[in-house]
Formats: structure tokens, C-alpha cells, sequence
């Protein structure tokens, strides 16, 4: 029995689940452990070459961590990496990864990096030997072959190059994110090990290096298409020559109707980067839309947010909501914190920006939390804020059931909204236009999960396959 043999209505409904697939909400899941760096090196890998002096420390505050020289505090949670040192070296910090066989739809690296250059140029040699008369003061940013020498640079074992410090370059940044697409290589390397490289070389003068909030995703199918699949499979394994245009039908509007009252639920690590649209994000005057122009550069979408300056109606609400991914239980699916990138572009007063859980979709006086505010400058800059979900953050607003209810599924209603006050409504007092740019909403475990929580499924599954491709 093959699927080319199913016919009429049983191919029309499967072309039906095909379009509620293709529509379901692309949740995005994150692929590399601790990547924020707040259970240290938990799932990384240091290594600095033979003769070397300093190595990639974990970094709290604003002094580096060898030398003591000022640098910008971590962007996120309270450490970061930084290689740090007071003589030559060069050094390597990486992680491996699986890539997700369901890898089909692209793959994105994010992270924010700190360049701390306190020589007087940059020098770019092939190489990340330090030990050698050719000057050498750089940084880079790799995903390479986890076969290869950790320091190689060679052409064969380089698979992607996704930053690299050059000669010309500020000597000195704060904390800038990158962002690459690396869909065409994900879709080479399905089932694959990949390693993310971080590495610093420096024989002229010394040099911070400085990570955090690093981010492999790819968007990950939801429930709703694995369980339709796996019908769909089901299905063409018992159909039976006569009958199969019946049973077809029968199973596929199971599959149907269980997908339509499957409930929207956030997922641990999901993130929301804008590159494929809005990600079921609305304004209830339509003054939301997606941009170019992100925290990771020109070619980055983020989420644009207006207010209309009428000081009146629903388009003077600086405010954005979510009625699927966002909703659901939060406790269950261990995510204890929301973080963002936003952007404040004109409102001088500077903004308020507050995520609010509601536990229904109806009006202003819907029982609701309001985070505290994160104070968002009008300085034009992406700023990373981060909201960790405990009732002391939140203020009840219309009498709510306990916190710990909304967060264990209460709740209808997630919104992101600049308000003075704590409502759950937006503020309709900004006297001008005013614009909120938002990318990179991210649910997180705080602290986060140590590595054998994150990596037990995917070790166990890559030595399943091992195991099946060695027998
Ligand atoms: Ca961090
Ligand atoms: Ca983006």
C-alpha cells in the first residue's frame, strides 16, 4: 500500500490537513544548551592553545574578568563569556549540535557578542595561531566541523562564517546581536553534528571578547502536525483496497477536529524572530507590522508596533496581543521568564513596556497581571528586557484568581504594551505617533536547566542513530 494509491476525498482532506498544518503558529525551538551562560559553562567546551595566556571566563558586572578593564555588563540574566587575558593567547568556546531532522523550514543563529580590542588595529590573518611573528587580533564567530582541530580554519572544516572582526572595525563596541541565517546549511546537515565556535586570538595587545543570550533555532512543527502525521501514517498502513476512501475519510476528520480544538501552548524556548511574519501578533487597530531593520541588523524583521497620536480610540493604544502561542500553561511547560528585544523610535518621555497575562479575551476590565515596567529609552537602541514570571513582578489588576493559576493555564489573553501605569490596557496618552519595535520574544527557564535536562533527548537519540547506522 503506498500513498499514491489513495484517491479522491481521501487526498482532497489530506491537502485540507496540509493547509491547517502549513497555518498552525510557527513555534521556533532553541537548540543549544545554556546559552545565556547563567549555569556557567554548562554544555560548552573551552579550549586555549598550548603556551596561551587567559581563557573565555564567565563575566558578571562591568569589570572583565583577567585584565580589570570596564566593560558593558552582560545583556542578559547577570553573566556572560568573555575571553579575557594579560598576554598573548587565543582561545575557543563551542557547543555541538544536533540539527533537527524536522529542519525543513530554515534555522537561525542569534547572539550578542562584545568586541573589547585594546590594541590600536585589528589584524585578520587565516589563522588563530598566536604563537607566530605574524600579527594577529581577532574574533570570530564559526560554525565548523566537529571532526575538525577546534582552532582550524581550513576552508573544508569552516561550514559557515557567521562573524568575524576586520581591520577598520570600531576597537571597541558594547553588545551588538548577530543574527545569520543558516537555513541552506541546515538542510544539508539534517541529523547532523554541527559545532558553534566562538574564538579569539590576540598577540598585539589584550582583547574582551564577550557572548551571551546565544540562540540556534529552528521553527519546530507543533503538536497538531506531528499528531496529524502520525495519523496520516497510520491511516495508509490500515486502509485496504474497496474501503480505503471511507476509513480515509474517517480518520483524517479525526485528525481534523482533534487539530481544531487542540489548545494554543507556549513551549519552553519558543521564540518569535519575525522573519516569516506577524507569528499571530495583533493590534486591534491594525497598526502592527513587520519590518526590516531588526536588532540584528538591516536584513532582520522584527515586529513594529504604532500608536496613532489621536489620544483616543484603539489606535492610540501603544499595544500588541497574542491569543496562541503565548497562551497556556507556563508552569507546565517550565517556562519561568518572557524576554525581548524592543525598541523605543520617538517617544521622548521614554516608555513603560510591561507584558500582561489575561485570563480572557473580552474588555478593559478583564481580570489580568501587569508585569512591573521596563523603562525604554527613546535613544533609538535595541535593548534586551527580561521578565521573569513571579507574582512579586506583577500587579492584579480586576481582581484575578491567583497568580499561580494564570500561570498554570488561567489565561486567554498575552500582551505586550507601554503603559505608566499597571494596566491591561495600553496607555492612550502618548500626545505623539509613538512607535515600539519588538523581536526576539523568547520563553525561557530562569535559571537555566543545567545540560542533562536539555541534551538527554537529543544525545539519546543521536546514539540511537549511531547505533543504527554503525550495526
Ligand atoms: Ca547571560
Ligand atoms: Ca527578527
Amino acid at each position: 500500500m503506498t500513498v499514491q494509491r489513495l484517491s479522491g476525498p481521501f487526498v482532497r482532506l489530506a491537502a485540507a490537513l496540509a493547509v491547517a498544518v502549513a497555518a498552525a503558529p510557527p513555534a521556533r525551538a532553541q537548540i543549544i544548551t545554556n546559552g545565556g551562560f547563567e549555569a556557567g559553562f554548562a554544555g560548552w567546551t573551552r579550549q586555549d592553545q598550548l603556551g596561551s595566556n587567559g581563557t573565555f571566563f564567565i563575566q558578571s558586572g562591568t569589570t572583565s574578568p583577567s585584565s580589570g578593564t570596564a566593560v558593558p555588563a552582560p545583556p542578559g540574566g547577570t553573566q556572560a563569556a568573555m575571553s579575557d587575558s594579560v598576554a598573548p593567547g587565543s582561545h575557543v568556546l563551542y557547543q555541538d549540535f544536533v540539527v533537527p531532522t524536522f529542519a525543513i523550514n530554515g534555522g537561525s543563529v542569534r547572539f550578542d557578542v562584545f568586541v573589547g580590542n585594546r590594541a590600536n588595529a585589528f589584524f585578520a590573518p587565516a589563522t588563530l595561531d598566536f604563537s607566530t611573528p605574524t600579527l594577529n587580533q581577532q574574533a570570530r564567530v564559526d560554525i565548523v566541523s566537529p571532526a575538525a582541530n577546534p582552532f582550524s580554519l581550513a576552508p573544508a572544516d569552516v561550514l559557515a562564517n557567521l562573524y568575524q572582526t576586520a581591520p577598520g572595525n570600531p576597537l571597541v563596541s558594547g553588545y551588538n546581536t548577530v543574527t545569520a541565517d543558516v537555513t541552506s546549511l541546515f538542510l544539508a546537515n539534517q541529523g547532523n553534528t554541527l559545532r558553534l565556535r566562538f574564538a579569539e586570538a590576540d598577540n598585539v595587545f589584550m582583547f574582551q571578547f564577550g557572548i551571551d543570550n546565544v540562540i540556534v533555532a529552528v521553527p519546530e512543527p507543533s503538536a497538531v502536525v506531528l499528531c496529524g502525521l502520525g495519523l496520516l501514517a497510520g491511516a495508509a498502513r490500515r486502509l485496504r483496497p474497496g474501503r480505503r476512501i471511507i476509513r480515509g475519510a474517517l480518520v483524517l476528520t479525526a485528525a481534523l477536529a482533534a487539530a481544531s480544538a487542540a489548545p494554543a501552548q507556549v513551549v519552553l524556548n519558543q521564540i518569535d524572530t519575525f522573519e516569516s511574519g506577524m507569528a499571530n501578533w495583533q493590534n486591534p487597530a491594525g497598526l502592527a507590522s513587520v519590518q526590516a531593520g531588526g536588532p540584528g541588523g538591516a536584513a532582520d524583521h522584527f515586529l513594529q508596533v504604532g500608536n496613532d497620536g489621536s489620544g483616543s480610540g484603539s489606535g492610540s493604544l501603544l499595544i500588541t496581543f497574542n491569543q496562541s502561542q503565548w497562551v497556556g500553561n507556563y508552569t507546565a511547560a517550565g517556562v519561568s521568564a518572557v524576554e525581548m528585544d524592543i525598541k523605543n523610535f520617538n517617544y521622548g518621555p521614554g516608555m513603560a513596556v510591561r507584558i500582561v497575562l489575561r485570563t480572557g479575551t473580552g474588555g478593559q476590565f478583564t481580570p489580568a497581571y501587569v508585569s512591573n515596567a521596563f523603562a525604554l529609552p527613546a535613544d533609538g537602541n535595541w535593548h534586551h528586557a527580561a521578565f521573569p514570571l513571579t507574582a512579586a513582578n506583577f500587579t492584579a489588576v480586576n481582581s484575578p484568581p491567583p497568580f499561580a493559576n494564570v500561570l498554570a493555564g488561567a489565561n486567554a489573553d498575552f500582551r505586550i504594551l507601554h503603559n505608566t501605569l499597571a494596566q491591561e490596557i495600553g496607555a492612550s496618552t502618548s500626545p505623539t505617533a509613538a512607535i515600539l519595535g519588538i523581536d526576539n520574544i523568547h520563553a525561557l527557564a530562569v535559571p537555566e536547566p543545567g545540560t542533562l535536562t536539555l541534551c538527554a533527548v537529543p544525545l539519546a537519540a543521536a546514539a540511537l542513530r549511531r547505533r543504527r547506522h554503525s550495526a
